[in-house]
């Protein structure tokens, strides 16, 4: 891959203390201010708006649609509560009986919670899904479930397999994005364990599940646990766990494979200076170092360990933590894929959890070609942000892309303001 584009964005830090902190930390020292570098949208960028489709949800943090349910988007609440936002028909509506409750064995501590959800792909057929949530001993679960036979509008609550249980040694970190790939493999994301600095050395510890994207094969249905691809690229090395997929990640809160290229964007959370965006291409066959702790973004971090003998993958694109918002913590996000903005098509849309920003990118051939900064033209008079404490994106089955406020229970869609 060729060296990305780096470009700071914003400048100066202030202090923190949101309710959930997506992988930051206090502060050590003040960055230094950089320059604000030019992001005024390219002529041809489109108008966009939010547009408010759900609201009095409690602590939002995730999105996703099942297959085979293009009206459906299924929204994760932190304490352990899947709800529906039914798309279809005159008027978009929350569904308030809840598709699933787990709250009785979910950790909401800090930043533990129901975290993720995948849908089978034959999920209308086999009625199968995936969660991801940190249980009453703040241990990660990946589980499998399934939908309820007689009312497919609620899971199966007896139905819970888990598949990956993960001694979690903090209460932060503890990733949350589990998607399928287009391969169709289920790649769940693990943050370093917490605290901070990575104390552990967790993101480096090839011995570790912590730090690092896993990619599993599940296509064994109820009753089978998750396999190991042979293709996996460390498969056969013995100093590595045969789960992983990537490494030296801080916390990979949320990721996404672009729906037409499949290439993977990675956002994963700085700890007091730089937030940054990976990019690797669909033809990646896995196994990049990403680099934390040793840098955090494309900076030396800890010049204390020893070097590690393979190639560092910096970000496609970093900004610096603090500016007029306070920008502290990257929420990854998705490329735009849907139909009903052209102009935004192909374009990478993330933002930041304590911030609020929204910003795009647009990469070609791995490279940084352009970068737009969206919070003007969606925050309007708001002096919070586009979207205040930003946990998530979430991509309906059209490809249409939706954004929520943690703190303010709300969820947003993104469309073109004509
Ligand atoms: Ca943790
Ligand atoms: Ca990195």
């Amino acid at each position: 891959m060729a060296p990305p584009t780096i470009r700071p964005l914003a400048l100066f830090s202030l202090c923190l203390t949101p309710a959930l902190l997506l992988g930051g930390v206090a502060l050590a020292q003040e960055p230094a201010p950089a320059e604000i570098v030019d992001q005024e949208p390219p002529v041809d960028f489109p108008k966009i708006k939010l547009t408010q489709v759900a609201k009095g949800m409690t602590q939002p943090l995730y999105g996703t649609a099942a297959p085979g349910q293009p009206e459906r988007l299924y929204l994760l609440e932190k304490a352990g509560v899947i709800k529906v936002l039914e798309l279809g028909g005159p008027r978009i509506r929350l569904r308030e009986q809840p598709f699933l409750n787990i709250s009785k064995k979910v950790s909401t501590r800090s930043e533990r919670g129901l975290l993720g959800l995948a849908f089978a792909a034959d999920y209308v057929s086999s009625g199968i899904f995936y969660i991801h949530y940190n249980n009453l001993e703040g241990d990660t679960i990946l589980a499998r479930m399934t939908v309820d036979p007689a009312d497919r509008l609620r899971a199966h609550s007896e139905s819970e397999e888990i598949l990956l249980q993960q001694k979690q040694p903090w209460a932060n970190h503890d990733g949350g994005e589990l998607c399928f790939g287009p391969d169709g493999m289920l790649y769940l994301g693990l943050g370093d364990g917490g605290a901070a600095n990575d104390p552990q050395n967790n993101g480096q510890k090839p011995g570790s599940l912590l730090g690092k994207i896993l990619r599993l094969n599940v296509s064994g249905g109820v009753g089978s646990p998750y396999t190991v691809p042979e293709d996996n690229p460390f498969v056969g090395d013995n100093d590595f766990r045969p789960e992983i997929w990537s490494w030296g990640l801080r916390n990979p809160w949320r990721f996404s494979f672009d729906r037409e290229t499949g290439d993977l964007w990675i956002g994963d959370v700085g700890q007091n200076k730089w937030e940054e965006v990976n990019f690797a291409p669909a033809s990646s066959m896995g196994g990049e170092n990403y680099g934390w702790r040793v840098r955090e973004a494309a900076h030396l971090f800890n010049n204390k360990d020893p070097k590690p003998d393979v190639p560092l993958i910096d970000p496609i694109f970093e900004y610096r933590q603090g500016g007029p918002l306070n920008a502290r913590s990257v929420t990854g996000g998705y490329v735009y894929r849907g139909s009903k903005i052209p102009g935004l098509h192909g374009w990478y849309v993330f933002g930041d959890y304590v911030s609020g920003q929204i910003w795009a990118l647009k990469q070609e051939n791995g490279e940084l070609i352009d970068e737009v900064d969206l919070t003007p033209m969606l925050a309007g008079k708001s002096d919070r942000g586009a979207v205040p404490s930003l946990a998530s994106f979430a991509e309906d089955a059209g490809g249409e892309l939706y954004v929520m406020s943690l703190s303010d229970g709300t969820v947003y869609r993104i469309d073109a303001d004509r």
